[in-house]
């Protein structure tokens, strides 16, 4: 029971309120997060809803951690965004169930146990209010004609076919949605490159862009088809802005926007009110921006803890030791922790070194270049991820994902201490096993191609 949407991240600041409030003809809306005492992505948006008048302008303001993002909507997209939101909550609600420090069991691994079981357990669970969340919303589903079995009186089928119920039909809420990858994780030009129209899609053609008119951004009226930002420019490390101007006559409604890289998880509600209502404020919108993201970050900094104090860290009932190449917390897929901990290894010549890389996909990179772009908005065939960035290199192996079948070990061989050398972008969840031997002492910086505040040190003696 996971949001398989969610994390095809490349496969997969603190809150400015005052500067962003300024004009109090715009309202700021966070596109991801990095925390102030380690680097962090999060693929939300902060506030999830905001509530604005015609004629006011949304600045969706991206934090850089390495992850592209774009905001898309338009109504080719609106009602399955709608709907689907229900599901998101619905699966917000299971992560909060695992974050309540119950022992939840997990549908994708508890194979042998039935409906009827897993339900019992949940129903028992102390946690009230995530509890009460979760079956209410698995009961509002039902109310609006999902097949889902009843969690009041549970059939005793197994839990795993229960489970795929929940992919397929959490999968189908969202099939009218765009992606601006493709399987392979490589961007598209229909949906990477930013597209305005009246009516109608972008081309069926994945790797044609819209036209250079279809490209320019008008005001938004709530009526065009698509309204897609296409992945936000790179503008230095402060960050990106994408600055959404509702028109005078937009109607009243709620307007639905969502990454078209990594997924509806990433929505933002956006509710016209008529002109002239009374709506919040910056300071407000901001506000309730850092109380959804305390809720994300706290637990990322429990874990960060444990990790930079005990060298080791609790995942799934498991103890996983350091050091680490990103970190994760349990049942939080949308986002983690950017860094290399600890931050400076030693080790001695051809010794084998091993990372445990979790979260976002990353590599482990050595002699990286002093400036490298992750997305080329330039290059012959249109807007492409750097293709340095998913190519094992120096004789590393071929890249690996792996999605939930146990932990992938993988032998990257011994680098020579000398050269490029890159794991290619690796992944895997719950996490995946790296182990590297240097051939010559020395002291190497390597760094994730992905992240740009993920660098660490290597002493090799
Ligand atoms: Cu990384």
């Amino acid at each position: 029971m996971r949001r398989r949407l969610l994390i095809t991240i490349l496969t997969t600041a603190l809150l400015a309120g005052a500067c962003g409030g300024g004009d109090t003809n715009q309202r700021r809306v966070l596109v991801d997060f990095s925390h102030d005492e380690f680097a962090t992505f999060v693929a939300e948006n902060f506030p999830k809803a905001v509530t604005v008048r015609p004629g006011q302008t949304i600045e969706f303001k991206q934090t850089w951690t390495g992850e592209p993002h774009t905001v898309t909507g338009g109504t080719l997209v609106n009602d399955s965004l709608k709907k689907g939101s229900v599901w998101l909550q619905f699966f917000s609600a299971f992560e909060a169930l695992n974050r309540s420090g119950e022992n939840v069991p997990d549908p994708e691994t508890a194979t042998d146990m039935s409906f009827a079981e897993w339900a019992g357990i949940v129903k028992s669970l102390k946690a009230a209010g995530p509890r009460d969340t979760f079956v209410g919303l698995w009961s509002k589903l039902r109310s609006q004609g999902v097949a889902l079995p009843d969690f009041a009186n549970p059939p005793n089928v197994p839990l795993a076919e229960v489970n795929k119920q929940v992919d397929t039909l959490s999968e189908s809420a969202f099939q009218d949605l765009l992606f601006a990858s493709d399987d392979n994780g490589n961007i598209v030009q229909n949906v990477g490159q930013p597209c305005y129209l009246g009516t109608g899609g972008p081309p069926e053609a994945v790797g044609t862009a819209c036209t250079k008119a279809e490209q320019r951004q008008p005001a938004f009226d709530g009526t065009q088809s698509f309204y897609n930002s296409g992945i936000i420019k790179y503008e230095g490390a402060g960050g990106n802005s994408y600055r959404v101007k509702l028109a005078d006559d937009i109607k009243p409604g709620t307007y639905y926007f969502y990454c078209a890289i990594h997924g509806p998880g990433q929505l933002s509600e956006v509710t016209v009110r008529p002109k002239g209502a009374k709506v919040p404020s910056q300071a407000q919108v901001s506000k309730q921006a850092r109380t959804e993201l305390d809720a994300v970050t706290q637990p990322l900094a429990e874990v960060y803890k444990q990790a930079t104090t005990k060298g080791e860290i609790r995942l799934q009932g498991d103890t996983v030791k350091g050091p680490f190449a990103g970190l994760v917390t349990p049942g939080q897929d949308h986002a983690g922790i950017n860094e290399f901990v600890p931050k400076v290894l030693r080790a001695k010549v051809n010794e084998p070194i091993t990372w445990h890389m979790m979260g976002a996909d990353h590599t482990i990179t050595f002699n990286v270049p002093r400036y490298f772009p992750i997305v080329d908005f330039n290059a012959p065939g249109g807007i492409r991820y750097n293709p340095k960035l998913r190519a094992a290199a120096g004789g590393a192996p071929e890249p690996k994902q792996q999605d939930g079948q146990g932990v992938l070990k993988v032998d990257g061989g011994t680098y020579s201490g000398d050269g490029f050398w890159s794991t290619g972008l690796v992944g895997a969840t719950p996490y995946l096993e790296y182990t590297l031997r240097i051939a010559k002492p020395g002291t190497y910086n390597y760094a994730c191609l992905v992240h740009p505040p993920m660098v660490g040190k290597l002493i090799v003696s």
